[in-house]
């Protein structure tokens, strides 16, 4: 309840700030877009990361106040940048499942895109497999009238949840990301390394993009490239960087 009510505070407080991940092609490493990554900056303390404080509002409302914050934070920053002539292909956002299934959210998508000026060809939006769990009917309708504006949705963490093959076959998303636990240990760990050449083939076959997350070596890429995955991220490039880091790394390597 403590961390609660002060994590309400910080939103109102202006303590939550965005650090964004580059991400891109694996064959030839032009940068394809951007996450939003959220962090805690509570004034006088040290960074706080999100595993320490969305799981707390996730079990309330509050991670739709701070969901929906995120999505105006990102999609002003992406409008700030392409006025500022820095050329970001697409930030990614990612959305909870209480967000998602929130009655306004897709009226909420329309009002930031209104109020920013985004573009909405230039938003992408995670969910994971627990937004689908049990919600299917509601999850494949808002995906579909949200994919009309022209967003785009990845299905985040893929293979680490409650994976669903027969939603995955009706879900109209256009990418896959493959949950880091996966790429960790490779090419260590065969077991891993089966999988991944597994979901990439899967993914493939069925029309969707492939998002390798969590690569930290130029081994791991060699390896995902060799099985046809299409676009990566991770320290190997970069770790989430706050604005004025992640603009100069856009210039150095635009
Ligand atoms: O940035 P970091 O790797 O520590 O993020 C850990 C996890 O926290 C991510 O896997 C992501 O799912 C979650 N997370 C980060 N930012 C957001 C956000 O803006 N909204 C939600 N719902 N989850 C986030
Ligand atoms: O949305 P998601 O849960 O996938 O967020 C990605 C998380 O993974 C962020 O918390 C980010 O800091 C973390 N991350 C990103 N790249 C790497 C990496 O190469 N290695 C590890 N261990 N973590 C990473
Ligand atoms: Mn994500
Ligand atoms: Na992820």
């Amino acid at each position: 309840l403590l961390v609660h009510n002060e994590l309400r505070n910080a939103l109102c407080e202006r303590e939550l700030i965005l650090h964004y991940q580059p991400q891109h092609m694996v064959d030839g490493g032009d940068l394809i877009g951007v996450e939003a990554l959220i962090r805690w900056q509570p004034v006088g303390r040290s960074l706080v990361f999100p595993a320490e404080f969305i799981p707390i509002a996730e079990e309330t409302d509050l991670i739709v106040d701070i969901g929906n914050w995120v999505l105006h934070e990102a999609c002003s920053q992406y409008v700030a940048w392409q006025e500022a002539g820095i050329h970001i292909p697409q930030v990614s956002v990612n959305v909870s499942a209480k967000q998602f299934h929130a009655s306004d959210f897709v009226d909420r998508v329309h009002m930031v895109l209104f109020q920013t000026g985004m573009d909405p060809s230039c938003l992408n939006l995670e969910i994971t497999e627990s937004v689908v769990l049990g919600h299917a009917e509601d999850t494949i309708s808002k995906m579909t009238e949200l994919k009309a504006l022209g967003i785009s949705f990845a299905i985040d963490d893929f293979g680490a949840g409650y994976s669903s093959l027969s939603y995955l076959k009706r879900l109209p998303a256009n990418e896959l990301k493959i949950d880091r636990s996966f790429i960790q240990e490779i090419p260590k760990d065969g077991d891993n390394m089966a999988i991944v050449e597994a979901v990439i083939a899967m993914a493939r076959h069925m029309g969707f993009n492939v998002t390798a997350e969590g690569v930290e070596s130029r081994q791991q890429l060699e390896f995902l490239k060799a099985q046809g995955c299409c676009f990566y991220q991770g320290y190997l490039s970069s770790k989430p960087l706050p604005v004025p880091y992640l603009e100069k790394y856009v210039r150095r390597v635009a």
